[in-house]
């Protein structure tokens, strides 16, 4: 058998993205309920264009989302239903500190994921909980700049104190920050930046991004101090980069495309800043605050596991003519001509998977956890209401496959895999519904309407015997 005995498969969540009800028992508002559907939204997530507010022109698909804070003993039930033995979610920070530096928590909030985490343990369901999927407390962005101060740290660390203790019992895999290193690529939507006129980005976002991995190491130290069962982990949005071509100066390109992303969890994981790093920020003059006891903090609280997402791999050149033709994604990439892409062009590449486990091995030595894959597809139902997904089977399949080599022959050291959207739910980059991952079909569209009504597609049979047998059975 490829998979450990106690392989924690599932699928994954984020509050914003599924709960909705987004000012529903006293939540306060955050920067993703502010995030736009449609053209503004890139503007909008890139910190480029300050909408602190919701207008009447625009729409915001994450207040309603697929209103799982309403259904989410139905949602759990069908989780269940497929076998899950990991259910990957996120706690929605400002409903637990609604303007996030309140000196209480909103017990309201707290009840609303003690009932989903018990909903869980019922089916014998293990929780794993993004501490924070993106979303910040508008508060804190308007009144402090968002991780831009260090003040943050304090706040961040309070609400992570708040919640293991609460559910020390409940709850054992945390992740302290989704996709850290979104703070250089969507650094409003993943950070809370917003830019002012003239500023040095740079700057700002490794300032911010140092106030993150203090925090994160922080938490991880209370973490462990309040329940020493608890594994934490950090999360990477992964995918290695290829060089476009074998001469030396694209594959170095590709190698420093790694590097802005490994930067994060080299600090999580080795506990240190690396050297490449240090000289990166003085060649460009960029200052990080370190305060004293920072170094200490990071050497002695790294990560005990290391997690990430994996849609597709990355592809770069040296040339600057050739990398005029990458797409407008957060993650730009060229185009591969040996892969096939999704409608929205995120290209499909299985191997890339089993190349990103062993590098992620290699570099930290650590256990893995998938918590992100998966396909975002349109799903048209037929005349009973039914989605024949194959090509979503087919993308889960080879990319299983793919993980299944890493462990089996490369001996890579895997906790689980959870997919991405488990239920259909908004696309964090485009704001879509049509954007679909779910082996559960949500009767909803881009524009808000649809009954919410939940139905299972063709690849949730297929997944769940996957779960049965333990990945053997992929057919
Ligand atoms: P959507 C971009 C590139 C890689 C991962 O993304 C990303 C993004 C953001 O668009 O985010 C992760 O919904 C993230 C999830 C997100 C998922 O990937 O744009 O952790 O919140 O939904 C898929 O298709």
């Amino acid at each position: 058998m490829a998979f450990r005995e106690d392989f924690l498969w599932g699928g994954a969540t984020a509050a914003n993205q599924c709960e909705g009800a987004y000012l529903e028992g006293g939540r306060g508002l955050a920067n993703v309920d502010v995030m736009p559907a449609g053209v503004d939204r890139f503007s909008v997530g890139s910190g480029e264009m300050k909408m602190f507010r919701c207008d009447d022109d625009h729409f915001y698909p994450g207040h309603e989302a697929i209103d799982m804070y309403h259904n989410y003993k139905e949602d759990i039930a069908l989780l269940a239903g497929m076998g899950f033995k990991c259910y990957r979610l996120s706690i929605a920070w400002s409903r637990i500190f609604p303007k996030g530096d309140e000196l209480e928590p909103n017990e309201a909030g707290l009840q609303f994921y003690d009932n989903l985490f018990d909903e869980c343990l019922k089916y014998g369901i293990e929780p794993l909980v993004t501490i924070c999927h993106f979303d910040v407390p508008m508060h804190l962005i308007e009144t402090i700049g968002s991780w831009r101060s260090r003040q943050m740290i304090d706040h961040y660390v309070h609400y992570c104190e708040v919640i293991f203790k609460r559910y020390k019992n409940k709850v054992k895999y945390w992740l302290t920050f989704n996709e850290i290193n979104m703070i250089l690529h969507f650094p409003f939507m993943g950070a809370g930046l917003c830019f002012e006129e003239g500023e040095n980005k740079q700057q700002v976002k490794y300032v911010a991004a140092h106030h993150e991995l203090v925090a994160s190491a922080l938490a991880t130290k209370i973490g462990h101090e309040i329940n020493p069962e608890f594994k934490i982990g950090c999360m990477l949005a992964a995918g290695n980069t290829y060089a476009n071509t074998c001469h030396p100066a694209d594959v170095w390109k590709s190698m420093e495309k790694d590097r802005e992303n490994y930067f994060f969890i080299d600090v999580q994981s080795r506990g240190e800043y690396p050297a490449y790093a240090l000289k990166q920020l003085e060649r460009e003059g960029i200052e990080i605050p370190f305060e004293e006891g920072d170094v200490e903090i990071l050497k002695n609280h790294t990560v005990d596991f290391i997690s990430f997402s994996y849609y597709s791999s990355r592809l770069t050149s040296a040339d600057p003519e050739v990398n005029k033709t990458t797409d407008g994604n957060a993650f730009e990439t060229l185009k591969n001509p040996y892969l096939e892409a999704s409608e929205w062009g995120w290209q499909i590449d299985p191997l890339g998977l089993r190349i990103t486990m062993n590098a992620l091995y290699d570099r930290y030595q650590k256990p893995l956890f998938i918590v992100e894959n998966g396909l975002g597809a349109v799903d048209v139902p037929d005349a009973n209401g039914y989605v024949k997904d194959d090509y979503r089977i087919d993308y889960l399949r080879e990319h299983i496959k793919a993980m299944k080599e890493a462990v089996e022959l490369d001996g890579v050291d895997l906790i689980g895999y959870t997919t991405w959207g488990c239920i259909d739910l908004v696309s964090a980059g485009t704001g879509e519904m049509k954007k679909r991952y779910g082996f559960i079909y949500v009767d909803k569209d881009n524009d808000g309407n649809g009954t919410l009504k939940r139905s299972k597609k063709k690849s949730y049979d297929w997944y769940k015997k996957v779960i049965e047998s333990n990945g053997e059975q992929l057919a």
